[in-house]
């Protein structure tokens, strides 16, 4: 499914330019070697900021409970090493101040089992295995916040299809109702409190859902859902429900949750349907944008290198196109290099404008808009202010 134009630019790409965010900017590029590197022996003079996004502040705790929030720095990313260290990873809701954190903590099984029964948390991460590396992306990750609701990381849990297959005596059916803790000591002006979401078991176990017990290495902090939060690779943040307390059996007319209504037009649905199973899954939508503009001096003269992501999607494209300016055409990333499993792709392309002035970066594969909607709708449009070309 992947051309061959991909899978050799992979092998060419790699470790070419991109250093590691412990590295101090004047050291964060390595000089060029390919040879057919645009950028060989120039010299980097900086970076140039996305313009029009907001003072918000990036890799930062900010607010409380409903209200906090932390948005990912993606400027420094780099592919040898995607996933986001823990402290910059994204949050879209900090922890209750009414959460127990001193009680054990179980999740208890229930809803139509005839036998409802509690699971300490201990026994389930008894059964925490390595999950492999997996982004996670609100659905409503936002220009305002430089689109910094976005991250990955390396996860350890408890698969949640074998798990169910395992405890319940019944084949699993018709629906799952996964619930976390979610009562705060304040109000919000942005969200509604009630967090669960409602799947089938058959998208719980080809999705690869898991009961995360920890992330990068290192249990759970409470801000990220301690003890356990559920992860669905592939799907929007809204449904990876934090402190996981209760997993009910639920029947097939079972209306929609208040978080799945609250999200239903984010996770791209048509209306707001009242019933559960008539919410599509709620699938990250294929999405492109640059997350850094360098600028270079080459042989005296300027160029700049716009480098960026490429994530969502069954798999990615290898058709995406890039403009700079409404009235420019789109023309071919110039390189694309693939990552394994579901985790963000990177991609470069050398720009030389012709004048100074604002550009409006847009990207979109060439073929397929229609499995691209987000994309194609302009909403990870980045606009950029050049003052010298
Ligand atoms: N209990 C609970 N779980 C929750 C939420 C919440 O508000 N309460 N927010 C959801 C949303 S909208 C997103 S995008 C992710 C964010 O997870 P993170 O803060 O660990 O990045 O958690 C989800 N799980
Ligand atoms: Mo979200």
């Amino acid at each position: 499914m992947i051309s061959r134009r991909l899978l050799l630019q992979r092998s060419l790409f790699a470790g070419s330019f991109f250093l590691s965010r412990h590295e101090s900017p004047s050291r964060w590029f390595l000089p060029p070697t390919l040879p057919d590197d645009p950028f060989l022996g120039g010299s980097f003079l900086g970076l140039v900021g996305f313009s029009d996004e907001g003072p918000t502040p990036l890799n930062q705790i900010i607010g409380e409970e409903l209200d906090g929030r932390l948005f990912t720095d993606f400027s420094l990313l780099n592919p040898e090493r995607p996933v986001i260290p823990t402290s910059s990873f994204y949050i879209r809701t900090r922890a209750s101040k009414l959460l127990d954190t001193h009680s054990p903590w179980s999740v208890q099984f229930g809803g139509l089992l005839q036998k409802p029964f509690s699971l300490p948390v201990q026994e389930l991460a008894k059964l925490a295995q390595p999950m492999g590396i997996h982004l996670m992306e609100c659905a409503g990750n936002s220009r305002s916040a430089h689109f910094g609701m976005l991250s990955v990381a390396d996860w350890e849990g408890v698969p949640v299809a074998p798990l169910l297959e395992r405890l319940l005596p019944v084949p699993v059916g018709p629906r799952v109702l996964v619930s976390g803790f979610d009562r705060y000591s304040t109000g919000s002006n942005s969200s509604t409190p009630g967090a669960s979401w409602i799947f089938t078991f058959e998208q719980l176990r080809y999705s690869g859902a898991f009961l995360a017990t920890s992330m990068n290495g290192h249990p759970l902090s409470l801000d990220y859902g301690a003890p356990i939060r559920l992860l669905v690779p592939g799907w929007y943040g809204c449904v990876c429900i934090k402190w996981v307390n209760e997993i009910n059996l639920v029947a097939d007319d079972t209306p929609a949750t208040s978080q799945m209504l609250e999200y239903a037009s984010r996770t791209l649905q048509e209306g707001i349907p009242p019933l559960a199973r008539d919410f599509r899954p709620a699938f990250v939508d294929p999405a492109a944008m640059p997350v850094r503009i360098e600028k270079w001096s080459i042989a005296g003269k300027l160029k700049y290198r716009v480098v960026g992501i490429h994530w969502g999607g069954a798999r990615p494209l290898d058709d995406l196109q890039i403009r700079f300016h409404p009235s420019e055409g789109y023309v071919p990333l110039e390189k694309l290099q693939l990552s394994s499993a579901d985790s963000w792709h990177f991609w470069s392309h050398a720009w030389t404008p012709q004048k100074s002035g604002r550009y409006l970066i847009s990207l979109r594969p060439q073929n397929s808009i229609l499995a691209a909607k987000r994309l194609a709708s302009g909403y990870y449009q980045r606009s950029v202010e050049l003052t010298e070309v």
